[in-house]
């Protein structure tokens, strides 16, 4: 595990050549339909910047990470969707080595981070990365000072016996956020090590939530001491004046890149690549900040919302997206996860 320096060469970004893609106002038909993984507030303004950009009526769904990719193979056959943007990457890249997704090469990769095009290229063009964050978690201030525990700043602070079914994290099946937790463990610490420190967890966890970013919530109101999530996800409350502080882990973390695909069989496909392209400008990437959004944009002109957890200062892994986003991996892990940690008693 070291320091990463992914993200250094492109965080001063500026929104200079914002301009939309040349996308026809109100007069163009048709319909999207869009399958979104951020939060609902995000995938509001998206899809309605969208419609009313172009006229193309978009119907949208929000759904976990995990919900997604199950959606999209269960309607391989007859698919609906047409363009699912957000979300973990992992199940970006299963659903593209399954064929589930379409090789799109989009004429703003140019202008992309590495680290997105990276994404493209692990899935042979199937996917690409439209924003990254930092795994993490958040904290009740006023919970863990009436618990008399020090301020929580690492992973192993959170096996105290003190948080007891204090701690919230989602289920990996359902949720990117858990699966990224899962992931960064065993890379981490080791499979063995990682397994261990998940059982130990267990026993502080109250309940394995449906949505990635419900503990953020969940530890804002003091329903939980402590809320494992992306540390963004924490940081919509922290700014709103909650009393939780968001952490980046003492032994480091992972991350995600969060991803965009076509489906593959899309009934909309020039409307969804109308939409792949207008959704990297940095334009429609600036929306993310207003709707309570703090990641990392990919485009390099992008502005990085003054809000978001500053990646370059903390110690991030090499996250192995390849191995950890493949079908085999997530399968085997997911199921080991259900057997070894998800079936142990309290
Ligand atoms: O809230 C934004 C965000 O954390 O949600 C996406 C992620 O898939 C979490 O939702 P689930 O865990 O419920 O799948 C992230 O990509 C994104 O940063």
């Amino acid at each position: 595990m070291q320091k990463s320096n992914w993200l250094r060469a492109g965080l001063l970004a500026t929104l200079a050549g914002g301009a939309l893609l040349a996308a026809t106002p109100a007069s163009a038909q048709g319909s999207l339909v869009m399958y979104c993984g951020v939060q609902e507030e995000w995938c509001r303004a998206m899809s309605g910047a969208f419609e009313k950009e172009t006229g193309i009526k978009v119907a949208m769904t929000r759904k976990s990470a995990g919900e997604v990719y199950a959606q999209v193979k269960a309607e391989a056959s007859n698919p609906r969707g047409d363009i699912w943007w957000g979300g973990t990457g992992d199940p970006h890249l299963q659903a593209a080595e399954e064929g589930l997704t379409l090789e799109y090469e989009s004429p703003v990769n140019k202008d992309l981070h590495p680290w997105a095009l990276s994404q493209w290229n692990a899935a042979k063009k199937r996917t690409v990365g439209i924003y990254a964050g930092a795994l993490g978690f958040g904290f009740n201030t006023q919970q863990i000072k009436a618990k008399g525990l020090a301020e929580p700043k690492c992973w192993a602070d959170l096996l105290n016996a003190k948080l007891k079914d204090d701690v919230q994290v989602a289920d990996p099946n359902s949720s990117g956020t858990a699966y990224t937790l899962l992931a960064t463990v065993v890379q981490l610490m080791g499979e063995e090590k990682g397994f261990d420190y998940l059982k130990a967890l267990h026993k502080n966890i109250s309940q394995y939530t449906k949505s990635g970013a419900a503990p953020a919530k969940a530890a804002s109101l003091g329903e939980t001491a402590v809320g494992i999530v992306f540390i963004h996800d924490a940081v919509v409350f922290a700014v709103q004046g909650d009393p939780i502080k968001p952490v980046a882990p003492c032994e480091g973390t992972g991350y995600e890149i969060g991803s965009m695909s076509i489906v593959k069989g899309a009934r909309n496909l020039d409307n969804a690549k109308k939409f792949y392209d207008w959704a990297l400008t940095p334009a429609a990437q600036a929306l993310g900040a207003p709707a309570k959004s703090y990641q990392v944009p990919s485009n390099k002109n992008a502005p990085v919302p003054t809000q978001a957890p500053k990646m370059e200062e903390m110690k991030l892994i090499n996250y192995d997206f390849v191995k950890y986003g493949s079908s085999a991996e997530r399968v085997r892990l997911l199921t080991k996860w259900d057997k070894e940690i998800k079936a142990l008693p309290k």
